[in-house]
C-alpha cells in the first residue's frame, strides 16, 4: 500500500516536471519602450517548441497579430484584439512575424524564434511598410545569433 502511494506520489512529480518545462515569455505592448516609440518589448524572442508567449497591453490602443507569410508552413495565423491580451502557444519551430495592426508603419513588429527555424529565408522576403522595413531587418540581424544557437 505504502509503495503504491510512493509510486503515485513520484510519477505525480514526473507529470508536473514535464508540464513545467513549458515556458512563458511575456511580451509588453507600448507606446515607449527602451528601443523607442511604439514597441513590443522585448521585440525578439527565442523560445522552444510548446513554449507560449503572452502579448501583454500594458499600453492602449495596440494588438497583436500574425504576419501573412513570416511563419512555417501548417501553423496557425493568430488576430488580436486592441486592448487585450492574447496567450499563443507556439508548437512548431520556425520564425514567426508578428505586428501591430495600427503601428505597423511606425515599426511596431516583433519575431519569435520557435526552436530551430527552416523559414527565415522565406520570412526575411515579405515586404513592410515604413519603419517596420528597418525593424524587421534589425531584428533578422539579430535572430541570426539565436538561430545559430539554436542547435
Ligand atoms: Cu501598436
Amino acid at each position: 500500500m505504502r509503495k503504491g502511494l510512493v509510486l503515485a506520489a513520484m510519477m505525480a512529480t514526473v507529470a508536473l516536471g514535464g508540464a513545467a518545462m513549458a515556458a512563458e515569455v511575456e511580451v509588453k505592448m507600448l507606446n515607449k519602450g527602451a528601443e523607442g516609440a511604439m514597441v513590443f518589448e522585448p521585440a525578439l524572442v527565442t523560445i522552444q517548441p510548446g513554449d507560449t508567449v503572452k502579448f501583454i497591453a500594458t499600453d492602449k490602443g495596440h494588438n497583436a497579430e500574425s504576419v501573412a507569410g513570416m511563419m512555417p508552413e501548417g501553423a496557425a495565423t493568430f488576430v488580436g484584439k486592441i486592448n487585450e491580451e492574447l496567450a499563443i502557444t507556439f508548437d512548431k519551430p520556425g520564425v514567426y512575424g508578428i505586428k501591430c495592426k495600427p503601428h505597423y508603419a511606425m515599426g511596431m513588429v516583433g519575431m519569435i524564434v520557435v526552436g530551430k527555424p527552416t523559414n527565415e529565408a522565406e520570412a526575411a522576403k515579405v515586404t513592410h511598410p515604413g519603419k517596420a522595413k528597418q525593424t524587421f531587418a534589425a531584428l533578422f540581424g539579430r535572430a541570426g545569433v539565436s538561430i545559430a544557437q539554436a542547435k
